[in-house]
């Protein structure tokens, strides 16, 4: 199999899930470091318009979105599940509570301690893949954001002061979704004394950091699109379930449905109840296969 490779940059929470997930499952992989703003020139050959991070590469099959990310990573490395059949629907729930609104309540506090230390150029960019995220709205919005993140820390805290992981005895996807938005809080400084402050929260967070890096190595964007280029795409057979509502060969257009809202075009070649796949040609890789959740993303034969 092609190595795993996860384009991202350090200060991403959604790259963090990712990164705590290979970690954990103690999975070789490779870093391409990508810019914190758009123009992503070496990411667009990759998913055709999506410009969110992380993206997920192997070889010539590319993985949009960290839910759909967590469940190929699961398949092809089973040991040290993080979605166990008795506990997969809950985790599930709670990564989607974690990853939408705990994370939207976390983003405002801390991203006011950091303003001074992003480029100019941010907020023009993050307004342009959400109309309402400008400075003076951040700024205004902080101070309830941060008072509903008391009220989630409040309740992690209580289930964490009894159990070492948010759903028991081991690291689940739960653990991945609800870390990455808390470790995000790191950055506003002090801002972070609100973990602290919750002894069962702040043991878990010790104990999610202490996985550590990982068995991860550099790759370069070049060395990325080169690995695209030489495969070919590898994880499309299935075929489309007849009650999905696409065909295969039917062009389509995918958009998610919250926020950064560029559109990726390719031809359907599997669809199922969860996941849809495209393949799309580009002129810098050849052939990949797309891939996107259900879950949160708009589709349109277009
Ligand atoms: N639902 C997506 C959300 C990804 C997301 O919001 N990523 C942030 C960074 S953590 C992003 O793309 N921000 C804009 C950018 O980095 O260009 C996922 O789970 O992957």
């Amino acid at each position: 199999m092609a190595e795993v490779v996860l384009h991202h940059y350090p200060l991403s929470p959604f790259s963090e899930k990712i990164r705590r997930l290979l970690a954990y499952k103690d999975i070789p992989w490779r870093a391409v470091e990508l810019p914190i703003m758009a123009p992503k020139p070496d990411l667009t050959p990759l998913t055709g318009g999506y410009r969110r991070i992380p993206v997920l590469q192997i070889g010539a099959d590319i993985y949009c979105d960290t839910a759909l990310m967590v469940r190929v990573l699961e398949r092809l490395y089973p040991a040290r599940p993080v979605l166990p059949p008795a506990l997969a629907g809950a985790a599930s729930v709670i990564e989607d509570w974690a990853d939408h609104r705990l994370f939207m309540q976390t983003v405002p506090p801390t991203i006011v301690r950091l303003i001074d230390q992003l480029p100019p150029e941010f907020f023009a960019d993050r307004a342009a893949m959400t109309p309402a995220f400008t400075r003076e709205s951040l700024i205004a919005s902080a101070p309830h954001a941060l008072a509903q993140t008391l009220i989630s820390l409040d309740r992690l805290d209580r289930q964490l002061q009894h159990s070492p992981f948010v759903l028991g005895d081991t690291f689940t996807v739960a653990d991945a979704a609800c870390f990455h938005p808390v470790w995000f809080m790191q950055h506003g400084g002090d801002l972070f004394s609100v973990v602290r402050e919750r002894p069962g929260l702040s043991a878990w967070f010790d104990r999610v950091t202490a996985f550590g890096e990982g068995k991860v190595s550099a790759l370069s964007a070049a060395d990325a699109l080169a690995m695209a280029r030489e495969a070919a795409p590898a994880d499309i057979a299935g075929g489309c379930a007849a009650d999905c509502g696409f065909s295969a060969g039917t062009t389509v257009s995918i958009v998610p449905d919250d926020y950064g809202l560029e559109e990726t075009v390719g031809q359907v070649v599997r669809v199922d109840a969860d996941e849809l796949v495209v393949l799309r040609t580009d002129p810098v890789v050849g052939e990949v296969a797309v891939h996107y959740p259900r879950a949160g993303y708009r589709f349109k034969a277009v």
